[in-house]
């Protein structure tokens, strides 16, 4: 387990949940918040504060002695606008600003949806590395993308370390087509987050959260800095998940259905 406390936010969503059982069970000291009650027992070692991102004040507290904190909380669908701005935009601020104090690295749960509208690869060798460009497909995209580049303005400019995310699809198992390009398991998702935060250096870094998938839209990344590999893969699933939608727009771009919401460009 680490040496110090790890801070966990939107510990009471589906991830976090996750998340709070299995490092619980390592023993890590887990603070967790979110703003729903955690519906879980509380794993051995943690403790559980309920708090709005919010509120700044509440955060540098829980932070506080913490050498890591794990960014889950927030928005994680297609809201509207200022549904995202509170708990997105400005709760990140909270995070960073409560890591610059503690010194504490930041592991942001960011999504594939930062980069929702890059088309589908037509093969395994187009496939989109870490430096591409950010094509949000929605706020709360444009909200994961700000997110990113939150991360490296405090890296260049205080040395906060941060290890962003882009998360896939994220599910016990894949259950449509497209996740069998995107889907992540709780598996990786944990090992995952073991070396995020074990990982002596991390500096800026960027990583694509799927598993081994064969079908996978994503290339090179960071992944290397901090010593992880995927172990699991979609590709057992082919024969259950279901088939194409009807929806050009989703099945064009890499984010899929978000990509389809109030979509309304006509060429
Ligand atoms: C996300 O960012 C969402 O949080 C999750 O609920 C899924 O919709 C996922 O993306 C996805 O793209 O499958």
């Amino acid at each position: 387990a680490p040496s110090k406390p790890v801070l966990l936010t939107g510990a009471s969503g589906n991830l976090g949940r996750h998340l709070a059982k299995a490092l619980g069970e390592q023993g890590w000291r887990l603070r967790l918040t979110d703003i729903m009650p955690f519906p879980d027992p509380l794993p051995a070692g943690a403790t559980f504060v309920k708090s709005d991102l919010n509120d700044g004040v509440a955060l540098l507290r829980q932070a506080e002695g913490c050498g890591a904190i794990l960014h889950f909380g927030g928005v994680s669908v297609e809201r509207p606008f200022e549904e995202v701005l509170g708990p997105n935009i400005r709760g990140l601020y909270h995070v960073y600003e409560a890591a610059r104090r503690e010194g504490a690295r930041v592991v942001f749960a960011s999504s594939n949806h930062s980069i929702g509208f890059h088309e589908r690869p037509a093969g395994n060798n187009e496939r989109l590395d870490y430096d591409c460009a950010f094509r949000p497909d929605g706020y709360y995209g444009l909200s994961k993308a700000y997110g990113e580049l939150m991360g490296r303005m405090y890296w260049d400019k205080h040395g906060v370390e941060n290890v962003n995310l882009r998360i896939g699809s994220c599910f016990p198992q894949p259950i449509d087509r497209r996740m069998l390009s995107t889907w992540l398991s709780y598996a990786d998702l944990t090992r995952l987050i073991e070396r995020c935060v074990h990982t002596p250096r991390s500096g800026h870094a960027v990583i694509w959260a799927c598993s081994d998938n064969p079908a996978s839209y994503w290339g090179r990344d960071h992944r290397d800095r901090i010593g992880w590999a995927p172990q699991d893969s979609a590709e057992p699933w082919r024969s259950e998940v279901g088939g194409i939608t009807a929806d050009p727009v989703t099945e064009r771009y890499q984010g899929g259905g978000y990509t389809a919401i109030e979509y309304s460009r006509k060429t």
